[in-house]
């Protein structure tokens, strides 16, 4: 028989029966995104003929300065979620501040953090981008809302996951129920289901960092990596270095070949780079539900005490065996 072709709100009204705030709900929320991921996948397949690349001379909360394809991502989240009517505020790694969509939850009961453009550093050499997404809900209808209502921990998300724009555009998401995957079928503009119920290998044979900042890393972190380059047939070593600039695009690798990811902790940096609500913890949930694991090389990502809405955290997340082995090195079990 032929195989079943699915497109997202098909696959959603037979497999997500019992999502929280109904099949609806949800089939509308993943339409938004993947609507956006539509838009952006058009923008980034041109980027190169028209004059939005480079930066547009400004710098966003981080510091870092603004690709014109950051601001044209964020922009296109904003105006696609805040006319969906299911959402009530937005955060994103590009704006300082959350917008508040609705003060009494008349908008929607659902509260987006997203990534717009990870990888943007990829912007001007057509190499893989993405933009990771997290769903919360309103925990406080009857109240105005105000940003701590978006600082919420990991095991509180009820929709995360990403779009990838590669050879192909994905959206891989997960509501707790497995992870499952669907490509952009731009003849006919459908994400159609072509990786259901993604499990993870619990171990594999690559791995991503930037080993640029080795000198910058705590000595177990140094003798973890010294440990993968070891010569070993019982534990596939050496693994293969893949490293691409896009955590999305890594963190999809090891999703489907298995292997690990880590932006650890320096010495002058103990809390890394990456951001906690809107790339570890949405990235986490992903794989933890194909088998995987993802913490900060001592805490599980998902129980990590949100404080602040950009609040950077130490990521190690991939095949799970991988994970904890990594981990026992970083706690020093292991030299
Ligand atoms: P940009 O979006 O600023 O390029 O950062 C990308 C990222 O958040 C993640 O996608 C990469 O894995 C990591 O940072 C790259 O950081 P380094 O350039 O420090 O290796």
């Amino acid at each position: 028989m032929a195989q079943q072709i699915l497109t997202l709100e098909q696959f959603i009204s037979l497999n997500q029966p019992t999502f929280p705030g109904g099949v609806g709900a949800l089939t509308g929320l993943l339409s938004q995104i993947g609507l956006i991921g539509k838009f952006l996948a058009h923008d980034l397949r041109r980027a190169g003929l028209l004059d939005i690349l480079g930066t547009t001379g400004e710098t966003n909360v981080q510091g870092e300065a603004v690709k014109k394809l950051d601001e044209i991502a964020n922009e296109t989240f904003v105006r696609v979620l805040q006319q969906s009517g299911l959402i009530c505020a937005l955060a994103s790694e590009e704006m300082e501040k959350p917008i508040i969509l609705s003060r009494d939850g008349a908008q929607g009961s659902y509260m987006v953090l997203f990534d717009p453009l990870d990888g943007s550093s990829n912007t001007d050499v057509n190499m893989p981008l993405g933009s990771i997404f997290s769903i919360v809900r309103n925990q406080r209808p009857d109240q105005p809302l105000s940003e701590r209502d978006l600082v919420r921990k990991g095991t509180e998300q009820v929709v995360a996951g990403y779009l990838l724009f590669g050879a192909s555009t994905m959206l891989v998401y997960t509501v707790g129920q497995g992870v499952h995957g669907f490509t952009l079928e731009p003849g006919i503009g459908e994400y159609l289901l072509s990786h259901k119920a993604i499990t993870m290998p619990a171990r594999g044979k690559v791995y991503a960092a930037n080993e640029g900042n080795y000198q910058k890393w705590p000595g177990g972190t140094q003798k973890y990596f010294d440990y993968l380059k070891v010569k070993d047939k019982a534990t596939g070593r050496p693994y293969s270095g893949r490293y691409s600039g896009c955590l999305v695009a890594d963190v999809h690798r090891m999703l489907l070949g298995g292997g690990i990811y880590l932006y650890p902790g320096e010495l002058d940096k103990p809390e890394g780079k990456l951001r906690l609500l809107y790339e570890a913890n949405p990235l986490a949930w992903v794989v933890e539900q194909a088998g995987g694991r993802a913490s900060t090389g001592t805490l599980r990502i998902l129980d990590v005490e949100a404080k602040q809405l950009h609040q950077r955290v130490p990521l190690i997340i991939g095949s799970a065996d991988d994970v904890l082995e990594a981990e026992s090195f970083i706690q020093g079990r292991r030299m």
